[in-house]
């Protein structure tokens, strides 16, 4: 334990940085029992794949969007684009960069996300493509002067708080995007921001007031929050993916980290679109057992982003025993498409025992479903990755964070699961 002073304010940080005052004692952890992916709630036990798709599959997904994540507005928005850009010549010739607006309905001054686009030049017929939304808006994933500045709100600290060029290329070394480039994969990124700005301010601005009813000022408490808005906003760049010509729109591989992990796996469980999903230290509310109540808990979450998820996940503050759902049911949810889940060592928030456990609970799934699932019933040591089978896995050393390490194995796993010879 140290003292830090922030701002005024003495508060006590355990070693390690994580928040005190919560679980990091393996011995701690409750007993628990997880609901059975493969059994019906009427007690009806599913048996084959087609009941898996036709039955428990849907209501999965229904009890995550009554009471988790919000139901996603069924509507359709007319999609507008601008093409801002395209450099053929880019990264000293190896790429072509492609920024493309994309507005959310025809009104002049409808919210718009800006796709910034990478593709590998010289390659042969349509690539495969890493999607992913990042934290700080475009010009911070990569050096390039060209990108441009996100006029959306960032950084969750301010709602006034506006990008600007001092942090471009802040963030490159979680998108080595001319690693990825080299292996043949296009890389494909919105700022999340653009979707719906991170703070709660009861839902005005973002995606969300596009889909009220007449008079209807906030989602109901079973609608969609921010989680299930930057969710959309994938689904909204796979549209645009599907008319790119560069790109092969059925190897569309997700990721995302931290909360914009919780992002993509939502997007995966409900948009059968993307190929992979990649949970990247997703933690709490994503790959991350609620039951076992180690780091961030659902009260806390809750309680620090009221915004996230829906009006009726707060039903179960203190009461994870209750939901009707854990976590290991919405990664199952992306089968049989191949799932990849990694965590890191000294992110004990977010639960990296949890995060495997959660990838251990789909394996029933996977396997009915004919796929060889998970290989390990143990977590494996760390930096051991396990990429042959449909659900991978690896834990690395280091902090919350995405790094070269954990691209590599992303990478070296779709290779595996796109038949591509690999590096
Ligand atoms: C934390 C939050 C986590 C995780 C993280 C992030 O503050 O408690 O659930 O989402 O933010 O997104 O960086």
């Amino acid at each position: 334990m140290r003292l830090c002073l922030i701002g005024a304010v003495l508060v006590f940080v355990p070693l390690g940085g994580q928040p005190a005052g919560f679980n990091y004692d393996e011995a701690k952890v409750p007993q628990y029992t997880l609901p059975d992916p493969l059994v019906m709630a009427d007690g009806t036990a599913v048996t084959t794949a087609a009941m898996w798709k036709k039955q428990r599959r849907p209501e999965i997904l229904e009890l995550f969007a009554e009471n988790v994540y919000g139901h996603t507005p069924k509507a359709k928005i007319r999609l507008r684009t601008e093409v801002l850009e395209i450099d053929k010549t880019a990264h000293g010739g190896t790429a072509t960069r492609k920024q493309v607006r994309v507005w959310f309905g025809p009104a002049a001054d409808a919210p718009y996300m800006d796709l910034l686009m990478y593709f590998p030049n010289g390659v042969k017929g349509k690539v495969p493509a890493f999607l992913g939304l990042n934290f700080g808006g475009n010009h911070t994933v990569q050096p390039d002067a060209e990108i441009r500045v996100t006029k959306s709100w960032v950084s969750n600290k301010a709602a006034d708080f506006k990008a600007s060029e001092k942090d471009r290329g802040a963030g490159q070394s979680r998108w080595p995007v001319d690693a990825v480039l080299k292996r043949g994969y296009a890389v494909v990124t919105a700022y999340y921001g653009d979707i719906d700005p991170d703070f709660d301010d009861g839902f005005k601005n973002g995606v969300q007031p596009l889909f009220y009813r007449a008079g209807q000022t906030k989602p109901e408490a079973n609608e969609w929050g921010s989680l299930g808005a930057w969710a959309w906003g994938l689904s909204r760049a796979m549209d645009m993916l599907e008319k790119e010509k560069e790109i092969d729109a059925s190897k569309v591989v997700l990721h995302g980290h931290s909360r914009l992990g919780k992002a993509a796996l939502w997007a995966g469980a409900q948009d059968e679109r993307f190929a992979i999903v990649i949970s990247n230290d997703s933690g709490e509310g994503g790959a991350a057992l609620a039951r076992r109540k180690f780091g961030e808990t659902t009260a806390r979450i809750n309680t620090s982003f009221p915004h996230w998820f829906d009006g009726n996940f707060k039903k179960y503050n203190e009461k994870e025993d209750s939901l009707p759902v854990d976590q290991h049911m919405l990664l199952a949810l992306i089968a049989p498409r191949p799932l990849y889940v990694n965590s890191a060592v000294e992110d004990a928030w977010a639960d990296p025992k949890g995060e495997f456990l959660g990838a251990l609970g789909a394996d029933p799934v996977y396997r009915l479903l004919g796929t060889p699932g998970l290989l390990v019933k143990e977590q494996p040591a760390v930096e051991k990755p396990t990429i042959d089978g449909t659900i991978g896995y690896h834990i690395r050393q280091g902090k919350h964070d995405v790094t070269g390490y954990d691209w590599e194995q992303w990478m070296n796993f779709a290779d595996r699961h796109f038949h591509r010879a690999g590096k």
